[in-house]
């Protein structure tokens, strides 16, 4: 059998690439189109031994899809391809309206034509598991309860918006077609391969270059972090033994503010890399303009997954930002690698202020 990925030149999508073959012999073709977030580099020791299979394109070209399913009939399509980055939709909504919802449409209809016509098995074993985020949910105040998957939408970004019409797409897929369908709205994720515009990956750049690192507005928002591998988990598990049209949160309960995972990262790389003149690189910290919109609090309510199909994170925030730091350290080849021309062109438009 094959699965198809779409997005898997990202971060999240590689990462799973590379967890589905410490698991599984079964083939893998990826769909990305390269946009500025698509690194082939990610993948390619999986693409070297011939198990997967990356095919440059968009998820919106209905009939490239189409033959991608017609040509190795997958058992199921993972479908993680996406414009991710919240600032980056502030800026320009359009690519995200484009391809969160417009492409996934194109994409449910051409896996709605090929599920259609599958003989009796392989239709009752067809899976599509659409990958999405906490953000649909909205902001959380302190005292708010987690998010669980009967609260209601309220998404407040041009992506989070977005990614909620792409969901409610796929939920309607589900229930008027029978589209064997299951989504998953993870929390915030960190690790490697996590491109260097996300805070996380960001602060530990900026660090070691002796850059500002800049902290939106008071720093007191919060995220729950899970380790990227935790999640890649759980979308194998929920693609093993979800139920079909449900949705699924995935969290580590690692709620933490901004400042303190910017502390973190910077003590880390005190005690790994200490600066030649004694300081540390907290002393780099920047307070600026805060994100319009900046929603103030996320947070996951896991019950469902842990009940249901048995998931549990393996990482604390602390083993998992140790890995990650030292990742970054380790890695330089693959950093250089995304800081391609287009990465470097928005970030100087955009983010001059803060280099
Ligand atoms: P990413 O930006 O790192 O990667 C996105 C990938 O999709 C890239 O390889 C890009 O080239 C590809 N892509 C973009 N537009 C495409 C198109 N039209 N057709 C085909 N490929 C296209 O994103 P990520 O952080 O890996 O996120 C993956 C998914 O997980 C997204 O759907 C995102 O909404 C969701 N998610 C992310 C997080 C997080 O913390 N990063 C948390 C929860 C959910
Ligand atoms: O320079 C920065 N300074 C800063 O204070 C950046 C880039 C971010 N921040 C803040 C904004 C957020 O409160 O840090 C927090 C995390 O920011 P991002 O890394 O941009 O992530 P977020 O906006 O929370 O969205 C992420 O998690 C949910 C992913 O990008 C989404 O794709 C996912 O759905």
């Amino acid at each position: 059998m094959t699965i198809i990925v779409t997005g898997a030149a990202g971060f999240i999508g590689g990462n799973f690439v590379h967890h589905w073959f410490e698991r599984s012999e079964e083939p893998v073709v990826v769909l990305d189109k390269l946009t500025y977030a698509g690194n082939p580099a990610t993948i390619q020791s999986h693409l070297d031994a011939g198990r997967c299979t990356l095919v440059q394109g968009d998820i919106g070209d209905r009939a490239l899809v189409a033959g991608l399913l017609a040509e190795h009939r997958p058992r199921a399509v993972l479908h993680f391809a996406a414009e991710s980055h919240v600032d980056r939709s502030i800026h320009g909504p359009g690519e995200f309206i484009q391809t969160n919802m417009v492409g996934t449409f194109e994409l449910l209809e051409a896996v709605r034509a090929y599920w259609s016509a599958l003989e009796a098995e392989p239709k009752a074993a067809f899976r599509f598991l659409h990958v999405s985020t906490d953000e649909v949910y909205g902001s959380l105040s302190e005292t708010d309860p987690a998010f669980s998957e009967t609260t209601p939408y309220a998404p407040n970004s041009p992506y989070s918006a977005s990614k909620a019409g792409s969901d409610h797409l796929v939920r309607a897929y589900h229930h008027t077609y029978g589209l064997p369908t299951l989504t998953t709205n993870c929390s915030n994720n960190y690790g490697p391969y996590h491109f260097p515009e996300k805070l996380i990956p960001l602060m530990i750049l900026n660090a070691l270059e002796g850059k500002p690192l800049p902290v939106y507005g008071d720093g007191q928002n919060i995220r729950d972090w899970l380790y990227v591998r935790d999640h890649c988990e759980a979308i194998r598990q929920v693609l093993a033994k979800g139920r079909l049209g449900e949705t699924y949160n995935v969290g580590g309960k690692n709620e933490i503010r901004n400042l303190d995972v910017v502390q973190v990262i910077c003590a880390k790389l005190d005690a790994l890399r200490p600066k030649a003149d004694g300081t540390s690189y907290a002393s780099q910290i920047t307070f600026v303009a805060d994100r319009p919109g900046h929603d103030r609090r996320y947070a996951i309510d896991p019950t469902k997954i842990e009940a249901e199909i048995g998931w549990q994170p393996a990482e604390s925030f602390e083993t998992g930002i140790d890995k990650t730091v030292t990742w970054y350290l380790e890695n330089t080849a693959w950093i250089d690698s995304v800081r391609t021309g287009a990465y470097r062109e928005w970030v100087s438009k955009n983010y001059s202020a803060r280099d």
